[in-house]
């Protein structure tokens, strides 16, 4: 196998424009325009409606390349197209190759007959999305959900929906080669498809069942050919196995005696096994794939119960709660995608430990290294197929579309240790049940068709070992009751879109929560960076237009005026709605944690954003984290202590997300807004693995008989194993705003070890979510946004390796700013 790389310089310019661009593939219309200054910075202000009109136009891409005579006296010349996005018309020395209009599939063309010895020239013609688009919804309407931000009729091509605008996202619908493009050059036969199985069996030992399929051309001498496969562990021992390849499909096994299981993060370590498969005509390799695997047994169980019908994911034979996110794509700019970037945001969800991410369908399916980086910190992938909030018509186009990608997606990540569900669609379901729009009984049917059929049965062809569901949210399809609180998983809206109070998450015991979520703005480090300083205002035009979703910012405001006193400037309001926010999230998650084996997951709705926004994420577009993913990662603690607080009535749960039990010491306190305590009190608990335990019911309602006492009170918690704090927390008994707060005089010192910054913080008065930051410098925290009573000091680390850029302890001193809820308002 020969590969010659068509990536890299190019050039392009809107068509039958004079002047060329430069271009770099893969990238897109967009990158390279910003690239060349054609266009400016989309995200700034309201450049985006500006930006959005380039793509009513058309796009050539061009470059010459090199064969030689070698290359083109091979038997099979192919032109591969990793991605190209979408309406493309491929050209090659002047002779129209191929069109194509899906940009989720990966195309190969056999290109040799074009090809010429020595220079030959590459044109990809890319049609404007947004007017085929249109012009399809003219001549056939589709309905989407979200009608108000985005582009009409996206349903009718297959290209990630966010792009042509979503209730977070800008309508940037980009064009271009997006992933990588090469023509390959091969001999005789290849290796045409490599499927890996694992059987676990009793005793321990796990078979490793590796079924290939080759594609022979010319004459067929099929006993030539052999096949070898090579396994080695993660501690560098390798096993092999070879046999004939005397047929297209082929099987060979390995079996491994002593395994190492790859787990979730927070369960185990993640080890992983390279497998090397190499097709050989004599001594020489005609082709090899190479894939990593862990091995595990991963599936969901969905099985009737007390309560309904469970929903959870099985691990290596151990039910575990979920703790995760959903997951959007990183960049409207296609060619911001990178591994390194989303390495970050990856270790930010372990940081803040995660064991589960759901790739929501309104994208596309992640490159391999995001599967690649699942693998090695352990987070179950929840992925997607690619259709959300939106009806589709199963034309014979349509439906040979949607085969091709989801098999070509399939195939290419179904290898990975971290994937543990396929799901059909996202909330389309649920929307023919309980949303309202024109719904006509032949799209109805074309639903089943594809939902219901087509997609289940393609999928389990191709991968017949990972658990499929059929929508999310579904209780297992049919219509029946798609998001029904005792069967299968939910979206949970009522608190965002709904409107109702927080307590309200209190009233459900979902069986796994795979979206429910709060908005916040970003932090005025963020904001500033794509406004100038006349919209710093959250109703000047340019806030308003990085707002998508109707009514958002009101209901921060309302919000914020159920929780906190009235912000007393632009960055306290920014501030206090990321507090809500954080507030909003772990009233629900704590909630569903105590009820652990009832409720076995949550996803929350949502970790990142593609673009500098208002927004449901707990990660802003820079990186930065906001109040909400510190408090995730204390909410997702594998142990957890938590507090049930009804007036004066507190209850303390201990939930164990860990695989060994918990023996400890529970200490709580009573205290006075003054911080001086009135009760207090210790007891020993112990917590099997993988469960929740009702610790300890304390009343009140003696000490504390009115909402003036509660208002004045505060009760804290404690679980320790010997000197160490397993897990901690401060509750109020009244919302923050009807707390008396008095000045906390917040101090500070910073000191320098070997690999990290030690911050002591230390607060006269009782401080409520105390956030530090710097003026210039970003860093990741050991804790943020937490509370700490009068009297008490907190010890923070900066890891040396967590500051984006490298800083001294007195540049650290310098820039450190503080501050807690009583700075947010007037008195
Ligand atoms: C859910 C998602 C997204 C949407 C989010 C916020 O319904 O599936 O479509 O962005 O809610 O409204």
């Amino acid at each position: 196998m020969v590969k010659l790389e068509l990536n890299g310089a190019w050039q392009m310019r809107a068509l039958n424009e004079k002047e060329w661009w430069k271009a770099e593939v893969p990238g897109s219309v967009m990158s390279d325009l910003l690239r060349e200054g054609i266009i400016a910075d989309p995200y700034y202000r309201d450049e985006q409606y500006e930006v959005f009109d380039r793509f009513r136009a058309d796009y050539e891409y061009e470059r010459s390349f090199h064969i030689d005579p070698e290359l083109l006296a091979m038997e099979r010349l192919e032109l591969v197209c990793e991605g190209l996005d979408t309406i493309a018309e491929i050209d090659v020395n002047g002779s129209l190759l191929a069109c194509t209009k899906n940009m989720h599939r990966t195309y190969r063309f056999d290109v040799r007959p074009l090809l010429n010895a020595g220079d030959n020239r590459i044109r990809i013609v890319f049609r404007s999305p947004v007017e085929y688009v249109e012009r399809k919804q003219q001549e056939s309407y589709l309905w989407a959900a979200n009608d108000n931000y985005v582009v009409q009729g996206y349903p009718h091509l297959r290209k990630a929906h966010h792009m042509f605008g979503w209730d977070w996202g800008p309508k940037l619908p980009d064009s271009g080669i997006w992933r990588d493009i090469y023509i390959e050059g091969a001999q005789h036969a290849r290796l045409k498809d490599v499927y890996v199985e694992q059987q676990h069996d009793t005793s321990g030992q796990v078979t490793v069942t590796i079924n290939t399929e080759v594609e022979q051309w010319g004459e067929k001498e099929g006993n030539q050919l052999v096949l070898q496969a090579a396994l080695t562990t993660p501690n560098g021992e390798t096993q092999q196995v070879s046999a004939a390849a005397v047929s297209d499909t082929g099987c060979l096994q390995l079996v491994v005696q002593k395994p190492q299981l790859w787990w979730p993060n927070g369960l185990g370590e993640q080890p992983l096994y390279k497998l090397e498969v190499r097709l050989m005509s004599g001594q020489s390799l005609i082709d090899v794939k190479e894939l990593r695997i862990g091995l595990r047994t991963l599936t969901v169980r969905n099985e009737p119960d007390e309560w309904g019908e469970s929903f959870e994911f099985v691990v290596n034979g151990r039910s575990i709660f979920a703790m995760g996110s959903n997951y959007i794509p990183e960049d409207n700019i296609r060619s911001k995608h990178n591994r390194e970037r989303t390495e970050r945001l990856v270790q930010d969800c372990v940081a803040a430990n995660f064991n589960c991410i759901r790739v929501w369908g309104g994208g596309f399916y992640p490159d391999d290294y995001f599967f690649d980086l699942c693998d090695e910190y352990g987070l179950i992938v929840w992925q997607d197929h690619l259709f959300a909030c939106s009806e589709y018509e199963m034309t014979a186009e349509f439906t040979e579309e949607i085969k091709a990608e989801v098999i070509d997606n399939v195939k290419r990540i179904r290898h990975h240790a971290s994937l543990g569900i396929w799901c059909g669609n996202n909330e389309m379901e649920w929307a023919w049940v309980d949303w309202k729009f024109p719904k006509r009984a032949k799209l109805r049917t074309d639903y089943i068709k594809q939902f219901e059929i087509l997609l289940p049965q393609i999928t389990k062809e191709a991968d017949p070992n990972t658990f499929y569901w059929l929508a999310s949210p579904s209780s297992g399809g049919g219509f029946d009751e798609p998001n029904a609180p005792h069967r299968g998983d939910v979206h949970y809206w009522e608190v965002w879109h709904g409107g109702k109070p927080f307590t309200e998450y209190r009233q459900h015991y979902f069986r796994f929560c795979s979206e429910f979520g709060f908005q916040s703005f970003p932090s005025l480090k963020s904001v500033e960076a794509f406004t100038a300083a006349g919209d710093r205002n959250i109703f000047t035009p340019v806030m308003e237009s990085h707002q998508k979703n109707e009514g958002g910012n009101s209901k921060i405001l309302q919000g914020v005026s159920q929780h906190f006193l009235y912000p007393k400037d632009f960055d306290s309001l920014l501030y206090v709605s990321q507090l809500l926010q954080a507030e909003a999230m772990r009233y629900g998650v704590e909630h569903w944690r105590r009820n652990r084996g009832r409720c076995m997951g949550s996803v929350y709705w949502q970790l990142n954003d593609c673009w500098p926004v208002a927004s449901w994420s707990s990660i802003d577009y820079y990186g930065r984290w906001k109040a909400l993913h510190y408090s995730v990662k204390r909410f997702y603690a594998p142990v957890l202590l938590s507090a049930e607080e009804e007036g004066a009535a507190v209850k303390l749960v201990v939930t164990n997300d860990t695989l060994q039990p918990v023996n400890a010491v529970l200490k709580w306190e009573l205290s006075d807004i003054r911080s001086v305590v009135i009760q207090s009190g210790e007891t020993e608990v112990q917590v099997a693995a993988l469960s929740a335990q009702p610790a300890l019911e304390l009343d009140f309602r003696a000490a504390l008989p009115n909402e003036a006492a509660l208002r004045q009170h505060y009760v804290t918690y404690k679980l320790t194993a010997g000197s160490e704090v397993i897990s901690d927390g401060l509750t109020l008994l009244a919302r923050p705003k009807h707390i008396p707060l008095e000045d906390p005089q917040l101090q500070v010192t910073v000191a320098e070890e070997e690999e990290r910054y030690v911050v002591d913080v230390k607060a006269e008065e009782l401080a409520l979510f105390i956030e530090l930051s710097f003026t210039e410098l970003d860093a990741s925290l050991s804790d943020n946004f937490f509370h700490l009573p009068g009297g008490d000091t907190k010890r923070i680390y900066i890891a040396k390796s967590g500051l984006r850029e490298a800083a001294g302890v007195q540049e650290l001193r310098g820039q450190l700013k503080l501050r807690s809820l009583y700075d947010t308002y007037v008195r």
